[in-house]
């Protein structure tokens, strides 16, 4: 296993070389932020950014994300040329041998949560999510009202894309991903980069969209569409964790077993109602997700993929990108080794 943390470029308020100080933290899971959705990833580009980060003691494991075009989905006329483009950014990864992508597939908006800063008793604060509040935001002005990082659309670019979607339910995202990993895989495979999907969050369909990724059996049916070992997920425990139907150990053991985890988020949540939760310190005894048994299961499948801690609360006065601050996520990277060691010694 190798313990990384996500790192947003420059703009990051967390230099480097704070990142290069959490013990045991080796590798940086990063990407280029301002290279418009769907344009390729110009290969010098990607090479400066590994030179920057190897220049910091550390080394780019990840790739987190390649967004993927709207029309992709949509399974728009458009997508061949974007498809196209999308191959040639993980070609060029590959020549640089960065050697896994995480990316998603989920319409319009990326993970979701209607609080970003709820006060937990402790004084901290954590991002959380509310079926009921999601319900009550108005996507009519665009998603200005929405708390969170997801791509800005204003009211008539958003309208539209909404009312496109009206035309793809479940089984034509379906569709339209097999189109996509059909032209991808293949690239990513010889050129020796490990795509690696990471599930909705949260793992239920919102505004109306369909959203697939969402459990185990959603794993087990995409690897199977393109069954290369270059076509796999990264295992996010709170993504997942959020539905108590995900049965965490036992999705796995199942996929992992067959050689297809290449990334592992970690985080826990809180289930406080239904389709209600909260995010947690990392720690098994403060949320719902079982942590040893989840990396008990990443062991036993033989995972030594990188792993980072996932989301992290605000604490001890911290400001910053919401879930990304550099304290409680620091914690959450030693609490992992730590367990880590527990279980592998
Ligand atoms: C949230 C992240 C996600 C993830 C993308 C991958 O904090 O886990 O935004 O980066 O879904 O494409």
């Amino acid at each position: 296993m190798i313990m990384t943390f996500r790192w947003f470029g420059a703009d990051d308020p967390i230099p480097l070389k704070h990142i290069r100080q959490i013990p045991g933290v080796t590798g940086v899971v990063s990407a280029l932020y301002d290279i418009p959705v769907g344009d390729a990833w110009p290969r010098a580009r990607l090479e400066r950014l590994v030179a920057d980060v190897d220049e910091a003691g550390l080394t780019l494991s990840v790739v987190e994300s390649i967004p993927v075009h709207e029309d992709i989905k949509l399974g728009r006329p458009t997508r061949d040329r974007l498809v196209d483009q999308y191959a040639e950014s993980v070609q060029h990864m590959g020549e640089l041998g960065i050697p896994v992508l995480c990316y998603n597939f989920m319409p319009i908006f990326d993970w979701t949560r209607t609080d970003l800063a709820m006060v937990q008793p402790d004084g901290s604060t954590a991002l959380a999510y509310d079926d009921a509040a999601l319900s009550r935001i108005d996507l009519s002005r665009g998603t200005g009202d929405l708390p969170g990082w997801a791509t800005a659309y204003d009211a008539t670019t958003l309208g539209a894309l909404l009312a496109a979607y009206k035309e793809v339910d479940a089984e034509r995202l379906w569709e339209n991903f097999a189109y996509f990993l059909e032209r991808v895989v293949p690239v990513a495979q010889s050129v020796g980069v490990k795509m690696a999907i990471h599930p909705d969050d949260p793992p239920w369909p919102i505004f109306g969209l369909p959203r697939i990724i969402t459990d185990g059996a959603a794993f087990d049916r995409l690897t199977r569409i393109v069954d290369l070992p270059a076509n796999g997920v990264t295992f996010c425990s709170g993504s997942l964790g959020a539905a108590p139907s995900n049965d965490l150990p036992a999705i796995v053991r199942s996929i992992g077993g067959r050689g297809r985890i290449h990334f592992a988020h970690c985080r826990n949540v809180k289930w406080t109602g239904d389709r209600r939760f909260n995010e947690a310190p990392h720690p098994s005894r403060f949320g719902d997700v079982d942590m040893h048994a989840v990396l008990k299961a990443l062991h036993e499948t033989g995972f030594s993929g990188p792993m980072r801690p996932d989301h992290g609360r605000m604490i001890w006065g911290e400001t910053g990108r919401p879930g990304y601050g550099l304290y409680d996520r620091a914690l959450g990277a030693t609490y992992l080794q730590g367990l880590w060691e527990g279980i592998t010694r």
